[in-house]
């Protein structure tokens, strides 16, 4: 199973510009198929340091790719229709969004903090880009609520055969991917009485956005900064006490895609997610000059933006950790270091064993640190960047 990160917000942000720019098969070796699910999904990467030269190994990534010494291991990126406001009472592509909205793990709000996009994406100038990080959550969660109403809708109407609530508003939240221990822990959090029908409206609305928040966590990315507005409003924004709270990542998807597209050409080297680059070409003026524009923008902000928000996703975020099989003994009977897998972040030995293949878990002796050579038991919980060999009966 692959993450999924959804890429959301309203129209003409960029979604699609820093969709293409994160997804584009940039490869040179060609060795790593662009899988296309749809036209709106697809491969991404997320970096970490490979683990392979600390054992003098050089690493044969089975999926994703190596390079210098940076692992990038794929996810997947969903481009969402764009969000307009009153879209959960059907306006825009209502039920569309939904529906890939389910299936997203974690989200990045693509704001337009240049202001010169007004709330339903038509060009204008001097909006203020906290509006749309407030119509975005306010429009998540008037969908939430909407679920969680109808579900406490549906409690009150069974009450005669005197159902768990929980279990009822965790089928009715199913598509949320919420568990009926998870709603009530949630419930018992915010202090309430574990009877829906005791809930004050106020109560439902507070609620149905915490589990928003905890289903969808979510990640903004400040895009279009490479324009002055943009960096005015980023100052002012990332510097009120009341935006504290959430996690903002500049960017210039613009900037990504014209790197990659630069690389493409055979006129720059760039790493993505490196806050450099050189040009290897000779290149038209103009070319050179917009790339020297881009060389000051990548500079000051430490990279274009794009790795870090599908990093700070999948890392920060969700707390994913990458661990990778090793091999104790340093024998491969498939090439060293093939596999980097994203775990939850209480993922233990047994639940990595059982990752690798089912029978590996059922058959799960110990696991092996392999940088330390100890044993791992059962229950310990790996950490980021882990290399850990399973022992099992059925390896
Ligand atoms: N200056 C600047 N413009 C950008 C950047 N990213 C995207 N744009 C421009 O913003 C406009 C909208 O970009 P899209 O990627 O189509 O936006 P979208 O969010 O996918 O829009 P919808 O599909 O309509 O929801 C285009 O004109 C892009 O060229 C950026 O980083 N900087
Ligand atoms: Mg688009």
């Amino acid at each position: 199973m692959s993450y999924r990160i959804g890429l959301v917000g309203k129209p003409s942000v960029g979604k699609s510009t820093l969709f293409n720019a994160a997804t584009m098969n940039d490869v040179p070796e060609g060795a790593f198929p662009f899988t296309t699910i749809d036209p709106s999904i697809g491969e991404a990467y997320v970096r970490t340091d490979c683990a392979a030269p600390e054992f003098d190994e050089t690493c044969q990534p089975s999926v994703g790719v190596c390079e210098d010494g940076t692992r990038f291991i794929p996810i997947k990126l969903v481009d969402i229709a764009g969000l307009v406001p009153g879209a959960h009472e059907g306006r825009g592509l209502g039920n569309q969004f939904l529906t890939d909205l389910n299936e997203t793990d974690a989200l990045i709000h693509v704001v337009d903090f240049s202001g010169t996009t007004d709330i339903e994406g038509q060009t204008t100038e001097g909006h203020d880009p906290r509006e749309d990080i407030e119509f975005l959550e306010a429009e998540l969660d008037a969908w939430y609520l909407d679920i969680l109403e109808k579900g406490i809708d549906r409690y009150e109407s069974k009450q005669l055969s005197d159902p768990d609530p929980e279990d009822i508003l965790a089928e009715q939240l199913s598509a949320f991917g919420i568990s009926a221990a998870e709603i009530k822990q949630v419930v018992l959090s915010l202090g309430y009485d574990v009877e829906p029908l005791s809930w004050e409206s106020e109560q439902t609305e507070a609620l149905a956005r915490e589990i928003r928040k905890r289903t969808k966590p979510m990640v903004i990315a400040a895009n279009k900064m490479d324009t002055q507005p943009a960096q005015e409003n980023w100052d002012e924004i990332t510097t009120d006490p009341a935006y504290e709270h959430l996690a903002f990542v500049p960017v210039s998807a613009h900037a990504e895609k014209a790197l990659k597209n630069a690389k493409e050409q055979g006129a720059v080297e760039y790493t993505p997610g490196e806050a450099t680059f050189e040009i290897t070409a000779d290149l038209p003026e103009e070319q050179e000059a917009g790339l020297e524009q881009i060389r000051e923008f990548v500079e000051e902000f430490d990279g274009t933006g794009v790795q870090r928000a599908l990093e700070s996703a999948v890392f920060d975020v969700l707390g994913l950790k990458a661990v990778f099989p090793g091999s104790a003994s340093g024998t491969w009977s498939k090439g060293p270091f093939r596999d980097c897998f994203l775990l939850p972040p209480d993922a233990t030995a047994e639940e990595f064993a059982y990752h690798l293949h089912s029978d590996i878990g059922e058959g799960f002796l110990h696991g092996i640190d392999c940088r330390t050579d100890r044993q791992v038991g059962a229950d310990t919980v790996l950490e980021h960047r882990d290399v850990v060999e399973i022992i099992s009966t059925n390896q």
